[in-house]
């Protein structure tokens, strides 16, 4: 046996270990470099990046265009908070408005508060305009949801990892099963519910779709019952499942949009929060806001970040290779070998199920050996594995990577 020497990687991770909180759990990779759908460990391996940030890097890792955006504006104006007017601002928000079809737009920083913001201003419609007397407006999520890691977003979690000893919790809220029309049906049947908050595609749960007729109805009964519908597209939107937005597929245009992740190319925290005036003018200056919101920085990289999806038609893109991922991995991989059970997905955004149990350790392990052949990848649960590149992977470069991952599941399967 050789004696194993100390590595610049385990060097740093011990580092973080020795110093940094332990809130995550990080596969043993030190990253120091990124271009495309590559990034590259200290020590100089190179790996196709199947996670692109969560889906905020689809335009792939530091695109030229966006770095450019964010330099030069980075060193003529960066912040001037809100109690100003910038030169960016306007022409951002005319742009993004106009592309998803919105009166308004708000601007904020990370995910979390794009939902903080979505639930203030959601139960500020309830008492303005919906008439539900005050304090008693309810928001219904569903099951399985990950929307955030603030009090607003994991009162509505499920999963006791993002809950646990963080109680009490912000009330108002009415959780409901995923995939379930008629508890939703009943759900609504209560007067004082203001609002409907979901994901199209639970990324957390495990990439789970729902049923294709379920976003369609949910919606016309939202309706029905004057519920603002509201879509956390943080992970789904921005070309990730094949569209602009997943609502698309469907022909839905949520009262409440919410954006973040790759509204910004992975290089800087912007998120958004669209809707008509009749919802968003019910909140008055002074009622909320944020220091960095809306700055010139985020305004010009979220501005040119949109503006590379349309160009390079990374959604068209996503959308076609998609169908050649879950296609090869289904007839290639989970027709013939028993350890994967399932792909699913949509567009860039895929997952292949385990044949383990939730609490196993194989879909870890899987990703151990996928990273050592050269492709990363994050495991959701014991069993499950997401499959997400930036969205500027080229075919030949996706059948690339399918050959890893089938070969690396071949191998498992052996060892
Ligand atoms: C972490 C998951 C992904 C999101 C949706 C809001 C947010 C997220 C649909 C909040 C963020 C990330 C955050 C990251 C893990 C993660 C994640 F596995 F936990 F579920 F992407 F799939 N809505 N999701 O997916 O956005 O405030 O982070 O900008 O470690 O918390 P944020």
């Amino acid at each position: 046996m050789m004696t194993k020497t100390s590595t610049t990687s385990e060097v740093l991770i011990q580092l973080e270990d020795k110093y940094g909180a332990h809130n995550y759990h990080p596969l043993p990779v030190v990253l120091s470099k990124g271009e495309g759908v590559y990034v590259w460990d200290v020590e100089g391996k190179q790996y196709y990046d199947f996670l692109s940030a969560y889906s905020a890097v689809n335009q792939g890792h530091c695109h030229p265009r966006i770095i450019d955006a964010m330099i030069s504006q980075a060193q003529t104006l960066a912040l001037t908070s809100r109690a100003f007017h910038n030169d960016k601002l306007g022409t951002y928000e005319e742009y993004i408005t106009k592309l998803f079809g919105y009166d308004k737009v708000l601007p904020m920083n990370t995910g979390a508060e794009g939902v903080e913001t979505a639930v203030k201003l959601c139960r500020k419609w309830a008492y303005k305009v919906k008439g539900v007397p005050v304090n008693q407006a309810k928001i219904i999520f569903l099951s399985g949801n990950f929307h955030g890691r603030t009090m607003a977003a994991i009162s509505a979690s499920t999963d006791p990892s993002s809950t646990g000893g963080f109680g009490p919790f912000v009330p108002g809220y009415m959780v409901i099963p995923y995939n379930d029309l008629s508890a939703l049906a009943t759900a609504l049947e209560d007067p004082q519910v203001a609002g409907f908050m979901f994901e199209p595609i639970q990324g957390e749960a495990g990439v789970v779709v729902p049923d294709s007729n379920y976003i369609p109805d949910a919606y016309r009964m939202c309706k029905e019952k004057n519920v603002l519908f509201i879509a956390d597209e943080i992970q789904t939107g921005v070309g990730r499942t094949g569209k602009m937005i997943c609502c698309d597929h469907f022909g839905i245009h949520p009262d409440i949009l919410i954006l973040g992740k790759a509204l910004a190319g992975g290089v800087y925290p912007v998120a958004a929060i669209l809707a008509d005036d009749e919802i968003m003018l019910t909140i008055k200056p002074g009622e909320h806001g944020s220091t960095y919101g809306g700055n010139p920085i985020a305004c010009a990289v979220a501005l040119e970040s949109l503006q590379v999806i349309l160009d390079e038609k990374l959604s068209e893109n996503a959308a076609e290779l998609g169908e050649i991922f879950r296609h090869r991995i289904q007839t290639e991989l989970v027709d013939k070998y028993d350890l994967a059970v399932l792909v699913r997905g949509m567009g860039l955004l895929n997952a292949i199920i385990v044949n383990d149990s939730e609490d196993s350790k194989t879909a870890w392990n899987i990703c151990m050996e996928l990273a050592a052949n050269g492709l990363l990848a994050k495991p959701t649960h014991g069993n499950i594995i997401r499959f997400a590149p930036p969205l500027v992977i080229t075919e030949e470069q996706l059948h690339d990577c399918i050959d890893i991952i089938i070969r690396t599941f071949k191998s498992h399967v052996k060892s």
